[in-house]
């Protein structure tokens, strides 16, 4: 492809120009790999985009997608059902966290925030407390690119080009990450729990009576992987509750396995009210999230008329056939293969194996949870992110691929991962870390 055919795909979060000076071209998948139109392959090290949770290429899903176009296209989801939709519901209820049993699809992890954020409003309402409209994300948080997770997230290129557009009356709690006390924790870090009381704060400043809720991803990924100090989210968890708040756990990266359990909410022993999700649920190959809410929630929503639409939301493409045809088959692939009790199988190893990296040059906190690491860099003075972006690229002409997170090397592979791929992956990474 030359330049002049790259032009028209105005990339997302990408440097275009860099781009199309020196493309990156992904042609083909299979498994734990990667190749290259010009047919190098490449370890994938972050399950395409923290995605891919069953190995790429799964005939399974191939099948039930094709199958599934060919019986039916498209089905309305207003006013219309299909039946792979009320199946996939069921899917999802049957390894969510007890309690949590009714089910709203979406198409991506931002469609997912924004329609909770909605759901948490009009509850709120239909409670009879309708000044509880006030919303609390989290400093570097990342719920996505629409309006409401705009705001809600923590991260400021997202957000410093639509200030006026901001949704009005949201705060952001502390983020966790504490290097002088939590470097190189394996696991949770032990320091920081207090930090959710800093809720508390917002309760004495606003008055519990006009939030409706804190939204917080169990495991920060897009960040740079911030795992939650030992009992952060127990303690957000009995805030929330004391104070009439809802809990969102934005579960679109730790949903699906990625900690050693369906849902980051059971593998940190914390129920919120409602968890959004996404990536994993389709093995990343059509597009699609969801939200899933405790039944109290869609209780308080079936109480009008009944001939009345209780939730005045969705999207054309919501439940979309194709898309359940796919989730249905990738959970059958998690539950059949047991991949979520893999991940707890292989965690120490990959645990070792990442933290190995500790001493290299230029490495100030190595950190991991499940299938998920990180590594941090001290960034070159002037120059922040460049040190994480270049080894980004470093390591895709060494033949893995990772990502960058300023100057973060996260990494998040397949739940299929085996140990010699760990070896790989960290040893090419170590290799490239002690060139820089
Ligand atoms: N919430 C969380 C916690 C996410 O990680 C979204 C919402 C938005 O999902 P969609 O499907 O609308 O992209 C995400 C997505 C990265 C990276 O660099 C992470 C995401 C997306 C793109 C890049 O780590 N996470
Ligand atoms: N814009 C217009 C003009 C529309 O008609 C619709 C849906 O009918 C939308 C936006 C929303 O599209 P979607 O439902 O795919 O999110």
């Amino acid at each position: 492809m030359n330049r002049e055919d790259l032009e028209a795909h105005w990339m997302p979060f990408t440097a275009n120009r860099h781009f199309k000076a020196k493309p990156r071209i992904l042609a083909r998948a299979k498994g734990m790999h990667y190749w290259t139109d010009d047919g190098r392959q490449i370890l994938d090290g972050v399950a395409g985009l923290w995605c891919v949770n069953a190995g790429h290429g799964r005939p399974e899903i191939t099948n039930a997608v094709a199958k599934s176009l060919e019986e039916m296209d498209f089905a309305p989801p207003f006013n219309m059902g299909h039946p792979q939709a009320f199946a996939l519901a069921n899917a999802v209820k049957k390894i969510a966290p007890a309690g949590m049993d009714h089910v709203f699809f979406v198409n991506s992890g931002s469609e997912a925030v924004d329609t909770s954020l909605k759901i948490a409003l009009q509850y709120h309402r239909l409670k009879g407390e309708g000044t509880r409209t006030r919303l609390i994300g989290r400093e570097r948080g990342y719920h996505g690119v629409n309006l409401g997770g705009t705001t809600v997230g923590g991260m400021l290129p997202n957000r410093k080009a639509w200030s006026p557009v901001m949704v009005p009356g949201v705060d952001h709690l502390p983020h966790t990450h504490d290097l002088a006390k939590n470097a190189f924790s394996r696991g949770q870090p032990e320091h920081g729990a207090n930090l959710a009381g800093d809720l508390e704060k917002l309760v004495a400043l606003h008055d519990a009576s006009n939030i409706a809720a804190v939204i917080v991803e169990p495991i920060a990924g897009s960040t740079g992987v911030l795992v939650p100090p030992k009992g952060y989210l127990q303690k957000l968890r009995e805030l929330c509750t004391k104070h009439g708040i809802l809990l969102i756990f934005d579960e679109v990266i730790t949903g699906f396995g990625r900690t050693g359990s369906a849902f980051g909410a059971q593998e940190f022993g914390v129920t919120p009210d409602i968890i959004t999700c996404a990536k994993g649920l389709t093995n990343g190959s059509v597009p699609m999230g969801a939200v899933i809410v405790k039944k109290e929630i869609y209780d308080t929503f079936m109480t009008g008329p009944e001939g009345a639409i209780e939730l005045f939301h969705g999207y054309t493409y919501s439940s979309h056939p194709t898309a359940c045809a796919a989730g249905l088959a990738t959970l059958a692939i998690y539950e059949r293969d047991g991949l979520f009790q893999r991940v707890k199988e292989i965690a120490p190893y990959w645990q070792d194996a990442v933290h190995s990296l500790k001493g290299l040059p230029g490495v100030i906190d190595v950190r991991n949870y499940g299938l998920v690491a990180a590594i941090e860099y001290e960034p070159i003075a002037g120059s922040p992110g460049a040190r994480g972006f270049n080894t980004f690229l470093k390591a895709y002409d060494a033949g893995i691929l990772v990502r960058a997170a300023g100057d973060i090397t996260a990494m998040s592979p397949p739940l299929i991962i085996e140990k010699s791929h760990i070896d790989e992956l960290i040893g090419t990474l170590g290799k490239v870390i002690k060139a820089q």
